[in-house]
């Protein structure tokens, strides 16, 4: 075996091998349970960054355990490969985004298979080709007669100058990317998928996701935001319009009101913007502020009286009605009750604008609370609030509800934050919207027999509106039902839509005749997701939403797609740069920087390499381009290949926590590599290793027996159950360290190394394949190692303390065994009848008596 580790060479050939092999096509009918490993497909940007890397090293590493222990494990990849970029670079480089889009998928394919990941290629699957859109476009259909889809308008971001919407990456600080020109909000017709439909299954199935972060549940059901409150009625005073309707979650709080405020897009704000100017102004006003509901909390509260009165439900009493900023349309009804003494936002409009404050509940243990800084938002007891004084919140509420469901002037109600999900884009490179808007017909979805509605390719790109407004043999077209003139839509869908479902069809991506079929329920659901935590929300919630949609339309049986979720952490460095003076920072390349530091650590002197210039360590940030801190993957892999790549981003940290790029920990996982290869070099060349004989071992040998299979238990919790793939690498480099050490050539003495060394390259082989392959054959096994099993812990190389006894047959010294000093009779007396020498002279023969004493011999008596 050669000395040197060559990783370029290796790693071709365990790759080669893998190809020849068809090592990672599975197929449904293997006869062993499965497992599905899924890794968040990329999109197809131009290059791998280290973020997919350690993604697809996190997936990677629990696929191959998972093989190894004996499952059947389906591991795909394919593209996410509609999106903007593609359509930013046909603007300014003029090249079709198809063509952009192949061309970045061969090159990120090349790297996955340079990083030797075991995908099963063949089920590689690219959202843009009609293929697999095709199926999108007909779920949608289904739902549209199904009554899950609909069309209102909403919404946009509009540029006046380009006549063209933005997508709200495309908005920067309020104008267009492009040119500048301030943006405006237009209301146009889009499409919706009534995800609302199943907000309380997504939220009530939350419960079931054991194997997810608690995280990105908490985040989930915040997002959904189920709460539970009243819809209540304020008539208005002399006007004969209908009264005005107010959520609320606090009905606790109702004789605490001291105005009711709707919302600018309200009818009520709409009519009293006709009898006052100002109004109107302000109203206009409001449309072009951010309605963020983040920002809600923080913004400054404006608002106007709109000259109006509304009767308080229980009281009478007058109260006046404003419009507000901090009031959503979106939500509830659209208008509050407010109360300032109890709730912040009303609290500092109150103050704002002089209205009343009238504390209602307080305390219960009955102390003061002081409202001149903030409202009392905590529940407590009710005070002059009539009847229902000295209930507590709780009570109240429920006391409260009654009252006004008894009147007919409200009801129980749950809200939920959740709005249905706008799908329409105004954008070339995306799946067209199956629909065809005839004047006599409506919208009507395309019939099955003509779908796919394919992309023309061939379309004008000027970056001024989508270019499928201006291909009419595209639009054009004849109404599915009276046959007459009529448009498709050119609007295509929002790219969340085919990222909500590629995780089935991976199950049967070359069905033409079906969405899915039976293979779907074989893998499905997921055993295990592994992606970025910044899809914790919308990716995460759409994909639950459609296996919803899916179960529903009877293409799935299980309720949820993913069983485990592993969110990785992000990868960081440290970032440089200059400061040019006037506050504006100027990042330079770490790779251009040469940094001082001394014993501690601590930054002595940093400068550019090239002309010496001081540069600012800037601290460590998610690597990225503005900040210029990125690292190439391509490059790491060249100079040292896919195994040390790997290893490091296995060994750096905790997959769920940020990785902190280090050159030195590169050089460090490489040496490592290195360091393995020549231990095992050294002893594959001393020559075959005879057979171990676990009874036959001295001291030492059992001692490191010992440490090899505590090893194995700890590695083997650490990937398998904990996920901690870096202390498990610790525990392994720990071994290898022994095993240096261990320097016994002994028949025994090489047969326990031969044992250490065959469980250190199985352990190892998930986090780096392509070594271990090398190093597998060269350990003098037939089968290539991905197809062995797991390493499995001896019990009794487990126990620490062992003793020798010598083992008589009738008087006759015939072995010694080592047992474990506090083994019991039984198993004494086991080890002794099992040990090879002493078989031979019990084997055919009567066992009389066997006599243990303990510390020193077993005398095994046998009929002669
Ligand atoms: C009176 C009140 C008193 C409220 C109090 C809170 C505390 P969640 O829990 O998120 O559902 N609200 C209702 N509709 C709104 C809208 N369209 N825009 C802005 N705010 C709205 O929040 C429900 C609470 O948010 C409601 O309860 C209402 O204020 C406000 F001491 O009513 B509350
Ligand atoms: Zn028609």
């Amino acid at each position: 075996m050669e000395e040197q580790y060559r990783s370029q060479h290796i790693e071709q050939q365990a790759q080669q091998y893998w190809e020849d092999h068809h090592t990672f096509r599975v197929s449904e009918n293997s006869g062993r349970p499965k497992f599905y490993c899924l890794s968040m497909f990329p999109y197809p940007s131009g290059r791998l960054h280290m973020g997919h890397v350690r993604n697809y090293t996190i997936g990677d590493v629990i696929a191959r355990y998972q093989r190894m222990q004996g499952n059947n494990v389906l591991q795909p990849m394919g593209w996410d490969a509609f999106g903007l970029p593609a359509e930013n670079a046909a603007i300014q480089n003029n090249v079709p985004p198809a063509q952009w889009t192949h061309s970045n998928i061969a090159y990120m394919g090349d790297q996955l298979k340079r990083l030797g990941f075991g995908y099963d290629w063949s089920r590689e699957l690219a959202t843009c080709d009609p293929e697999y859109y095709r199926w999108e476009q007909w779920l949608f259909t289904r739902l549209f007669e199904n009554g899950l889809v609909y069309k209102k308008t909403a919404a946009v971001n509009w540029c006046p100058h380009d006549q063209t919407v933005l997508a709200n990456e495309q908005v920067v600080e309020g104008r267009c990317w492009r040119c500048d020109t301030l943006v405006e909000r237009r209301e146009i017709p889009q499409w919706f998928m009534k995800i609302t439909h199943y907000a309380e299954e997504l939220l009530n199935d939350l419960d079931k996701l054991e194997g997810w972060p608690e995280q990105v549940r908490t985040m989930q059901r915040n997002w959904i935001g189920r709460s539970e409150g009243v819809e209540l009625d304020f008539e208005i005073i002399g006007e004969k319009t209908t009264p005005l309707r107010v959520y609320t979650t606090r009905p606790d709080t109702l004789m605490g009101v001291t105005y009711v405020a709707v919302a600018a897009e309200h009818p009520l704000a709409a009519a009293a913007a006709q009898r006052d100017d100002r109004i109107a102004a302000f109203i206009e006003e409001c449309k072009h502020m951010k309605t963020a509901e983040a920002a809600l909390e923080t913004m400054e509260k404006q608002g106007m009286p709109l000259g109006i009165y509304a009767s308080h439900p229980i009281s009478g009493e007058q109260v006046p009605v404003w419009v507000a900023n901090f009031v959503l349309m979106s939500y509830g009804t659209g208008a509050v009750m407010a109360v300032p003494a109890h709730d912040q936002r009303d609290f500092e409009f109150a103050k704002a604008y002089s209205i009343p404050i009238k504390q209602v509940v307080y305390p219960a243990d009955g102390e003061a609370f002081n409202l001149d800084e903030a409202a009392y938002t905590d529940k407590g007891v009710l005070k002059y609030s009539g009847h229902f004084d000295g209930l507590t919140s709780e009570q109240a509420f429920d006391a409260i509800a009654e009252f006004l469901s008894a009147q007919g002037k409200g009801t129980k109600k749950v809200n939920f934050r959740l709005r249905d999900w706008g799908v329409s884009r105004q954008r070339y490179w995306g799946t067209p919207i199956p629909i065809i808007n005839c004047e006599q017909c409506g919208a009507l979805p395309v019939p099955e027999h003509d779908l796919p509605v394919v992309l023309p390719q061939e379309v004008a790109f000027d970056g001024v509106g989508s270019p499928l407004k201006k291909t009419p043999s595209f639009y054009k077209t004849a109404c599915p039902k009276c046959g007459g003139p009529a448009q498709r839509e050119t609007d295509t869908f929002d790219t969340f839509m085919e990222s909500s479902w590629y995780f089935a069809r991976y199950a049967c991506p070359d069905n033409d005749a079906a969405m899915l079929d039976e293979r779907a329920n074989y893998w499905l659901p997921v055993d295990q997701y592994v992606g970025g935590i910044e899809h914790a929300v919308l990716h995460l919630l759409y994909a639950r939403f459609f296996n919803k949609l899916l179960r529903d339309v009877g293409l799935v049986n299980n309720d949820e797609p993913f069983t485990r979720l592993l969110t990785q952490g992000m990868v960081v460095a440290e970032t440089y740069y200059q400061d040019s003076g006037d506050g504006k920072k100027t990042y330079v390349a770490p790779a251009d920087v040469k940094v001082e530091r001394d014993t501690k650590g601590k930054v002595v002197c940093a400068e550019l390499v090239e002309s010496g210039q001081a540069v600012v360590v800037g601290g460590v940030e998610k690597m990225s381009k503005s900040k210029n801190n990125g690292v190439d993957p391509q490059a790491l892999i060249d100079q040292y290949g896919a195994d040390t790549a790997r290893l490091f981003m296995m060994f750096a940290a905790p997959p769920d926590q940020s990785l902190e790029w280090s050159d030195a920990g590169v050089e460090g996982s490489h040496r490592f590599l290195k360091r393995l290869w020549k231990l095992i070099a050294a002893h594959v060349n001393r020559g075959p290793a005879t057979a171990l004989r676990v009874d036959a071992l001295d001291g030492p040998c059992q001692k490191l027996r010992n440490q090899l299979h505590q090893a194995i238990v700890k590695v083997s919790d650490d990937i398998g159950r904990r996920y901690t793939f870096n202390t498990a690498i610790a525990a392994t480099m720990e071994l290898i360290n022994t095993l240096y050490k261990f320097e016994d050539e002994s028949d025994q003495g090489r047969a326990v190394m031969q044992e250490a060394l065959d469980a250190v390259v199985l352990m190892l082989s998930p986090i780096v394949p392509h070594i271990c392959h090398g190093l597998w054959q060269a350990l003098g096994h037939d089968e290539a190692v991905v197809d062995a099993p797991w390493p499995k812990a001896d019990e009794r190389a487990l126990v620490e303390d062992t003793v020798e006894l010598v083992v008589q047959v009738n008087g006759k010294l015939r072995g010694r065994i080592h047992v474990p000093a506090d083994g019991d009779q039984t198993q004494i007396r086991s080890a002794a009848l099992g040990d090879a020498n002493v078989q031979r002279f019990v084997a055919d023969k009567d066992v009389k008596k066997v006599i243990v004493v303990p510390g020193k011999l077993v005398n095994i008596v046998v009929a002669r």
